[in-house]
């Protein structure tokens, strides 16, 4: 059969790894005609498996390929490995998928956005990271993401009784979870912090009043009932949204937390397909779906799920912490300017470090994040400066209950 082609094949493929202050996994394709573009493959603590599925399984199979052809590439990559989904493979597909849209709209003359449909909206508002041992810490931090412009803050602070919790930091700005080689372990008390969380919410609102956006992760920590109940205790604050009551593995879970609350509930930073959050979506059993492009396949998958969510009054609150790199942010920004259904973008800042070795065009202002008008994504890779940082292992934590025994971290 004969086959209709653009001009253009790719001619190499390569990933780099590096450490300006935490791992980064980045994937670049270069084409004959010397068009490059970049993809964001970073899985935190498990980043040299990305690395290694695709040197040894994906470049190989790219080079002479067409890079026009974004769509049949991905299909290649996913049904082709016979084994689907997962986090490595569906970074591994991301980065490929990021780069080609990158290339894509290099070729055009474009940035990305305009291929994907263009504006719905001006800017896309983002929230930040306000961490505090105590209350009185957590506040501050709060006044100071107001003050830089935030129109909404996660809040997370220490909980009475514990000596260390998710989500706080030594670091107002940066929270990096990922701290040692082995991981460190962290006490958990359901108790305690079912107790302590409402008092978080209730200050907030009577020093920042009513329209602040407020937000707050459980990070995977309760069971449906007891995230029922939080849910309930924090109505009267009026939360945007309460992230990741429980493990989202078993989707029908949420159908609990549903009946007894009408507290936001958004969900899945972990997921990797369009099938771990289908009951989710379908049932409206969640209100915002966190995915983001390195996690969940790219930009051709991330569109899928949230044209899905369109259908179904769920909102977009794309996953941004720091283990995702400049390259993920970029590509994200481009999906949240255009899509119809945008609800709110994560943005923790990297750090100086970061932001020098994936030099970008995104910029902050006001509370908002602005996409890049360059053609592709509008950000690159400093190869030459990446190489001054090599990989050094860090792993997340995990977490225990008092007792001693595992729980989800
Ligand atoms: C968030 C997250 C992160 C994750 C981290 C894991 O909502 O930003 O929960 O802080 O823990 O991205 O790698
Ligand atoms: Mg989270």
């Amino acid at each position: 059969m004969s086959r209709t082609r653009s001009a253009d094949r790719i001619a190499d493929a390569r990933v780099i790894v590096t450490c300006p202050g935490r791992n980064f996994v980045t994937l670049k394709v270069i084409t004959e005609q010397g068009v490059t573009g970049v993809g964001d493959a970073t899985l935190n603590g498990r980043e040299l498996a990305v690395a290694a599925y695709l040197t040894e399984h994906v470049i190989p199979v790219l080079i002479g390929r067409d890079p026009a052809r974004i769509e049949d590439t991905w299909q290649y990559l996913y049904r082709g490995a016979y084994w689907r989904r997962g986090p490595v493979t569906m970074s591994a597909i991301a980065a490929v998928d990021t780069a080609l849209w990158d290339i894509k709209g290099k070729v055009a003359g474009l940035p990305v956005y305009q291929l994907l449909g263009g504006r719905s909206r001006e800017g896309v508002t983002v929230y930040g990271h306000a961490n505090g041992e105590t209350i009185d810490e957590a506040m501050a931090a709060v006044a100071h993401y107001l003050e830089l412009g935030y129109k909404a803050v996660r809040v997370q602070t220490g909980v009475p009784g514990l000596p260390s919790t998710y989500g706080v930091s030594k670091d107002q700005m940066f929270y990096e979870p990922a701290d040692a080689a082995i991981p460190t372990e962290n006490v958990w008390s359901t108790q305690r912090y079912l107790e302590h969380t409402p008092k978080v919410f209730a200050r907030a609102r009577e020093e920042f009043g009513p329209y602040v956006k407020l937000l707050h992760d459980v990070h995977h920590r309760l069971t449906p009932i007891e995230a029922a109940r939080l849910g309930k205790a924090l109505e009267p604050y009026g939360l945007t949204w309460l992230e990741d009551p429980v493990p989202a593995e078993l989707q029908e879970g949420f159908r609990l937390i549903r009946q007894h609350t009408t507290t936001p509930i958004a969900v899945g930073e972990v997921f990797n397909s369009i099938y771990d959050a289908r009951t989710l979506i379908t049932e409206q059993l969640i209100d915002y779906i966190r995915t983001t492009v390195v996690r969940a396949g790219g930009i051709t998958h991330l569109r899928r799920i949230f044209d899905l969510a369109a259908l179904h009054h769920v909102r977009s609150g794309s996953h941004g912490a720091t283990d995702l790199s400049p390259v993920c942010l970029a590509a994200a920004l481009h999906v949240d300017i255009a899509i119809p259904n945008f609800g709110l973008q994560e943005y923790m800042r990297h750090t100086e470090e970061t932001d020098a070795v994936f030099p970008h065009g995104y910029w902050f202002e006001d509370g908002y994040l602005f996409p890049s008008e360059e053609p592709g994504l509008g950000v690159d890779i400093d190869e030459e400066l990446a190489a001054q940082y090599p990989y050094k292992p860090a792993s997340l934590p995990v977490n225990r209950l008092e007792d001693g025994t595992m729980h989800d971290w």
